[in-house]
């Protein structure tokens, strides 16, 4: 088949609902436009473990370190089913973890600033995660296979991560008036860096033409945010929590909350490595890998080893 026919037939399958599989013919671009989302999204889980994984040494109780340190280990766990994802379209996960070490490859800004108080672990389990699983909702239903599958499992573990960072946030805000300060810090400050995850506005978004074509994406970055928001600002208004946003007023016709501008100037020095914590964040990561690099080697000579006496298994 020539490729216009082969383009047609990919794209009546996407259409027609069907998922695209590793094997399966794709256009280049299909290929390209996955491997650069998965492996960002699989690095975002991975640096994501670092804001909350500094506050397992400091959390106020045993019941907290455990959740807190299932938390992120579950992160740990999203990153390995992305990069699997990735590796089923023909990357290796040397290579896209030599571009994230390198500071080649991008992944979600929001990591890059910093946890300054335990109450930030509320916030970061509530807006973040909360914002990621609204995302992730929408991927779960996206045109590759191994991508949504793995979104599904991704999302019922956020659920939780949703919850444990919802259930702090209350309990913060009906503590004592140190504990409500506290946590509206934490609001104060990560409410932008959440909004902002979502990516730039529709209008500005180079990658969602080809995304939303393919049903990479079935949904806009604005309109992920705007649900986010309208979502969030009653919750945090019911236990008298208040959002960062001078501007902040409801659409009487639409029943939208309509925000202020962001701050596009802060989303793109943070996107390019400015942002307050990216050196911070890609010199733990360097660290974690050479640090890793025994495991590593053991765990290819154990493969090394046991494959002949697999075979031998096998064949016997
Ligand atoms: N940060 O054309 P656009 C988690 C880049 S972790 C950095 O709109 P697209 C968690 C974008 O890459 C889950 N860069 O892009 C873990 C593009 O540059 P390139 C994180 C961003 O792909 C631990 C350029 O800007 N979730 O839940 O259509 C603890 C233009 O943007 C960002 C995911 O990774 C950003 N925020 O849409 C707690 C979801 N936004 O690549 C929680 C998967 C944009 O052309 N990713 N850029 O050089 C996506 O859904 C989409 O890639 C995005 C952006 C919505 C993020």
């Amino acid at each position: 088949m020539i490729d216009d026919e082969r383009l047609n037939a990919f794209e009546a399958r996407i259409d027609a609902g069907e998922k695209i599989e590793p094997g399966d013919w794709m256009p280049d671009e299909y290929r390209r436009q996955l491997i650069r989302m998965i492996s960002q999204h699989a690095h975002s889980e991975v640096v994501g473990m670092l804001p909350e994984g500094a506050w397992i040494t400091r959390a106020p109780n045993l019941r907290q370190k455990l959740v807190l340190l299932a938390k992120v280990q579950d992160e740990a766990g999203h990153g390995q089913y992305l990069y699997h994802a990735a590796e089923t379209l023909g990357a290796t996960r040397e290579e896209l973890i030599e571009a994230l070490l390198a500071g080649r490859a991008k992944y979600a800004s929001v990591f890059n600033y910093p946890s300054l108080t335990w109450a930030d672990m509320g916030a970061i389990g509530w807006l973040v995660d909360g914002a990621a699983i609204l995302n992730q909702t929408m991927l779960a239903r996206c045109s590759y296979g191994p991508y949504s599958r793995a979104m599904v499992r991704i999302c019922a573990e956020e659920s939780f991560h949703k919850k444990q960072g919802q259930e702090m946030v209350i309990r913060y805000a009906r503590g004592t008036p140190a504990q409500r300060a506290m946590v509206q810090d934490a609001i104060n400050r990560w409410w932008w860096p959440t909004l902002m995850m979502f990516g730039p506005h529709d209008s500005d978004s180079t990658n969602s033409p080809a995304l939303l074509r393919w049903r990479i994406k079935t949904k806009t970055n604005d309109a992920l945010r705007q649900e986010f928001v309208n979502e969030l600002v009653p919750d945090l208004q019911a236990i008298d929590l208040s959002v960062p946003d001078a501007q902040l007023r409801r659409d009487a016709a639409s029943g939208n909350w309509l925000i202020g501008p962001i701050n596009w100037d802060e989303f793109w020095a943070v996107v390019r490595g400015n942002g307050p914590c990216n050196r911070e964040r890609l010199e733990a990561r360097r660290r974690a890998h050479a640090e890793g690099q025994w495991v590593r080697e053991a765990l290819a000579a154990y493969a090394t080893r046991a494959a002949p006496r697999e075979q031998a298994a096998v064949a016997g």
